[in-house]
């Protein structure tokens, strides 16, 4: 430890308090429990401060890992994303100094509260600012910025006031007329349908979402991270007939979920054009999206449903069980799960992804965080692999991101450790997706994570060579000419990736090896595991009802 590091923990002259412990103990103070940030400089004194107030500090391999492994913890503790930036010494501000940016302005594009204290006794309040703006209204990430001389820097102690901990968020509420509509819209229902969406996750809203489906026997689907709110082998999801769903449903009910890509904008052809949406949203600026909704209830997903709940008990009603719309929901999902089944029933080598999922699956523990990433890795895994808890899927989402699953892992295993010691971290990987962040394995080691990652490894993005084509093809140039963009070197060994560190790797070909693997893994309660699954290169997914579905969104 260099002797500044040591000043900044003893804090210099008697009475005095650095930069550093006023960060950390205002973050404290408004019960921030867990820090992410990089091994090494120039984060150490505020890293030090954190770990003395009692923040847990977990270093990373790089920032862009770090913050995904922060804004997971958001997710499932309810506190979001805060960011810590360093900035250039104000002494040196427009000289050219050293990684010198208007770092406040960039940041305030990407975030609810961007600020730079202008004091080392402003720290608290901007912080208490930064943590309230990022969990009232809808969630998102705050920046505060700090100047490298304010690190160091000892002021008076009785100088510094930390500002109490900001209160919980309200709880907001939607208009009572419009919850008396929403209901009166869901009894005239013809095929109406629910769809479960991340901020439903968010808001806690799982016991009286379940309630207000099973009361009034509605068939329901979740968005990717809206999963696990209601169990997935609940009688009433219909996510294997999903599109049938969206397409034929004439009243919708959204409960915080958005009507962007991922629901393909509420619009025809996947849904009917004079659809009835009820949107359900904490955000008013989401009311109205893309579509002109029946009703909209702005407010708490949780509280909102409790009012509409309230409607169905004054005057009990529910859809129909023997109904046209459940018949044929029920015949599609059968289906199309048998399509399924009879995928991952192929015993043909190399395998496919429904073989690799259907043997996952079968030995997946039933509280266990399912973290994934990926194209076809991602979004077929997320149709076979079950969540039965509400906020225990984290995958790339809406946005897509390659790179975020090791640090999502990490996240749900520091969580687990805290809240739930021996829950099961299992990160499901493509081969490409797993390149994003592959360095945090040796993160995962060192805070000795026993997260099992998988590899589904095809040889590329959603497509690679065979071993054999690929020498082929190095006949015909050098590989910066032939080589096709989606192709990853083939037979790649990541499992050495994770032995490198002192983990176990295994390398499986075959499903015996596979679910041996597993076996093996999910019985070690304290090693880090990766199994690098070899699947067929040119597989892709079922057919689909629309074409789109399976088009690029690389
Ligand atoms: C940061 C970032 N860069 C690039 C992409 C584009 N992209 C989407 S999926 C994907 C990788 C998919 O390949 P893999 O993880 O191997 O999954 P597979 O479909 O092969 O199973 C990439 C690079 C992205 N989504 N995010
Ligand atoms: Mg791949």
């Amino acid at each position: 430890m260099s002797e500044s590091n040591l000043a900044a923990l003893s804090d210099g002259l008697e009475g005095q308090v650095s930069g550093a412990r006023v960060i950390a103990q205002a973050l404290k103070t408004q019960d921030v429990n867990y820090m992410f940030g990089i091994v090494g400089i120039p984060v150490t004194e505020i890293a030090l401060a954190a770990q003395e107030v009692g923040i847990r500090y977990i270093g990373m391999r790089n920032e862009q890992a770090a913050c995904y492994a922060a804004s997971a913890v958001g997710y499932l503790t309810g506190r979001p994303l805060i960011v810590i930036g360093g900035s250039s010494e104000r002494s040196q501000e427009t000289m050219g100094a050293f990684q010198e940016f208007p770092q406040v302005e960039a940041c305030r594009l990407y975030s609810k509260f961007s600020a730079r204290p202008s004091s080392i006794e402003a720290i608290p309040s901007i912080i208490e600012k930064a943590v309230r703006s990022s969990i009232y209204g809808r969630p998102g990430a705050c920046y505060v910025d700090i100047p490298a001389d304010f690190v160091s820097l000892q002021v008076n102690v009785s100088s510094v006031k930390y500002v109490e901990c900001c209160m919980p968020p309200p709880i907001s509420m939607a208009e009572t007329s419009a919850v008396r509509m929403a209901a009166s819209v869901i009894r005239n229902a013809k095929q109406p349908l629910v769809i479960i969406g991340k901020g439903a996750a968010y808001a806690h809203a799982e016991e009286s979402i379940r309630k207000l489906v099973e009361q009034c026997k509605l068939p329901f689907l979740p968005t990717p991270m809206g999963k696990g709110v209601i169990r997935d082998n609940h009688p009433n999801c219909v996510a294997a007939a999903r599109s049938r769903a969206l397409q034929f449903a004439d009243v919708i009910v959204l409960l915080g979920a958005r009507l962007n890509w991922i629901l393909h904008f509420g619009l025809p052809p996947r849904y009917q054009p004079d659809v009835k949406f009820i949107q359900v949203d904490i955000c008013a600026e989401e009311l109205g999206n893309n579509v002109r909704p029946a009703v909209t209830l702005l407010g708490d997903v949780n509280a909102v449903t409790k009012q509409l709940l309230e409607q169905f008990d004054k005057t009990p009603w529910q859809y129909p069980p023997e109904s046209e719309w459940w018949k044929v929901l029920r015949e599609k999902m059968k289906s199309n799960e048998a399509l399924s089944k009879e995928l991952a029933s192929k015993k043909s080598l190399p395998m496919n992804y429904y073989t690799v999922f259907y043997h996952v699956q079968e030995q997946l523990p039933r509280e266990c965080f399912v973290v994934s990433e990926g194209a076809n890795t991602m979004d077929i895994g997320r149709t076979v692999l079950q969540n039965y808890l509400p906020r225990h899927r984290l995958d790339a989402g809406t946005f897509g991101t390659m790179g975020v699953g090791l640090g999502f892992a990490i996240a749900a295993a520091i969580v687990a450790k805290d809240r739930n010691p021996g829950q099961r971290v299992i990160c499901v990987e493509g081969d490409s997706a797993f390149g994003f962040s592959g360095m945090e394995v040796e993160t995962i080691c060192r805070y000795n994570l026993p997260i099992v990652l998988l590899v589904v490894n095809n040889n590329g993005i959603y497509q690679g060579f065979d071993t054999d084509s690929w020498k082929e093809m190095l006949k015909f140039g050098d590989a910066t000419t032939v080589a096709p963009p989606m192709c990853l070197l083939p037979h790649s060994h990541y499992e050495h990736v994770m032995t490198a560190f002192g983990g176990k790797g295994y390398f499986v070909q075959t499903p015996e090896e596979l679910q041996k693997s597993l076996r093996q893994s999910l019985a070690d309660t304290t090693n880090p595991s990766l199994i690098n699954i070899m699947i067929e290169p040119q597989g892709t997914r079922k057919a689909q009802d629309f074409h789109w579905l399976t088009r690029s969104n690389l």
